[in-house]
Formats: C-alpha cells, structure tokens, sequence
C-alpha cells in the first residue's frame, strides 16, 4: 500500500479510529473531508454515495482502487495486511477481551449516540435538546461503566501495548468530553485516554488537529 485516501471528518469518530490506526501502522493517507453537516451532509450527495452507498465516513480507497467501508472492517484489512504494529494480542482470549470493549464501543454506543438517531429523535420524534442530551449521556455512561470494569491500564487498556481498545476507547472519550459527560466515575478509562494522547498516533488524528477542523 503506497498511498490511501480516507473519506472522513474531523469530528467523526468513526473516521477518527481509522485515522488512529493508520498512524500507529505508519501508512501515508490523503484525507478527504467529507462535511456531515453543510447542506444537509455532503456524505448524502450522489458524489459522496458512489464512494459508499452507506452514505457514513469512513471510507478508504486503496492505491488499487478498492474501497473499504466500517471502521472496524477497515481496522480488521489493516491489522491483516500490516500486521506491524499489531493491535490484536496473540492469546485469542486476550483478543477476545480487546474486541470485546471495541465492540462495546462500536456497536453498542457509538450506533444509538450517532447523528442519524440524534436527528431522528429530533426532527421525527420530537424531543427538545435537554431530552437528545439526557439520552446521549446515558449510552455513554452504561457503556462506560462496563469499560471501567473490564479495562486495566497498564498504562493502555490491556497493558504496555495499544490495542483496538485504546484505538476505539480515545474517540468515544472525545465526544463524552464533547457533549459535557462527566468522568470523574471513569479513572481507569481517563488514565488510558491519557496515555494515549501522549503518543503522536493518538495527538495527530485528533479531531482539532484535522485540516477540516472547525
Ligand atoms: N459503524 C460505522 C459508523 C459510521 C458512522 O456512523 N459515521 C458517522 C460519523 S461518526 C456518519 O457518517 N454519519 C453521517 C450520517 O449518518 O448522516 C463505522 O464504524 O464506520
């Protein structure tokens, strides 16, 4: 792989996973701010659906043309084509655990606290910005408090190595700071965020260090 564009936006934290993962792996990438926003999303013109019929960031198009969609799928075709560094443990129990607080993220807090929903409960259901607040800190604290429990930093979420834990747990924690979460529950999950941003990986895909960022 020589060089890859990503399709994403500054403040997607999906997009921000990836952008982690291809730092830590040391792949060049273009970027290609994808506004979700501006005119009703840019992500939903037809340009943007030709690149992913999903109509999300990420999407990363390979130097042969490829285009991958969903952070995780995009994380798993990286860990597989550049096993160095790797962001799995070997021990499949250990992995298992790893994916498992990944998962917790992706599947379980990111989905239901994603724009599309907080649009829907807005514009569809009705509900005014306190109860859209009320429903977004309440994913993050269930998830987070069954984080908080299975994580150990050692000083990252599994130990002296990053693993997909830390990739998917620092975004997730820029958006609870974002929408005014509190963590003082979270010691655990505070101390592995920031260990992380101390590497230049986790500093660089930061969503105010993107040239998109507003
Ligand atoms: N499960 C997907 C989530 C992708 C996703 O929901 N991206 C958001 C930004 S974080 C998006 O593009 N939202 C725009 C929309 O749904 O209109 C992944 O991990 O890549």
């Amino acid at each position: 792989m020589t060089l890859v564009k990503l399709y994403g936006y500054f403040r997607s934290s999906a997009a921000f996973r990836v952008r982690i993962a291809l730092n830590l792996k040391n792949i060049s990438y273009e970027m290609q701010s994808v506004h979700l926003s501006k005119d009703g999303g840019h992500n939903r013109k037809p340009e943007y659906r030709a690149v992913n019929p999903q109509m999300k960031v990420p999407a990363l198009v390979l130097d042969s043309g490829e285009t991958l969609i969903q952070s995780l799928a995009i994380m798993d075709y990286l860990e597989e084509t550049h096993p160095q560094p790797p962001l799995l443990p070997k021990d499949p129990l250990a992995r298992a655990r790893v994916r498992a607080v990944a998962q917790i993220i992706a599947c379980d807090i990111h989905p239901i606290d994603n724009t599309a929903p907080l649009r829907y409960l807005k514009n569809v259901l009705g509900h005014d910005q306190p109860e859209i607040d009320a429903w977004y800190h309440h994913w993050i604290l269930e998830g987070f408090d069954a984080i908080e429990a299975l994580i150990s930093p050692a000083p990252y979420c599994f130990g002296a190595q990053v693993t997909l834990a830390d990739v998917c747990l620092v975004p997730q924690v820029a958006n609870a700071r974002r929408l005014k979460v509190p963590l003082d529950k979270f010691p655990k999950i505070v101390a592995a965020e920031t260990a992380c941003l101390k590497l230049p990986a986790f500093d660089k895909a930061r969503p105010e260090n993107q040239p998109d960022a507003e």
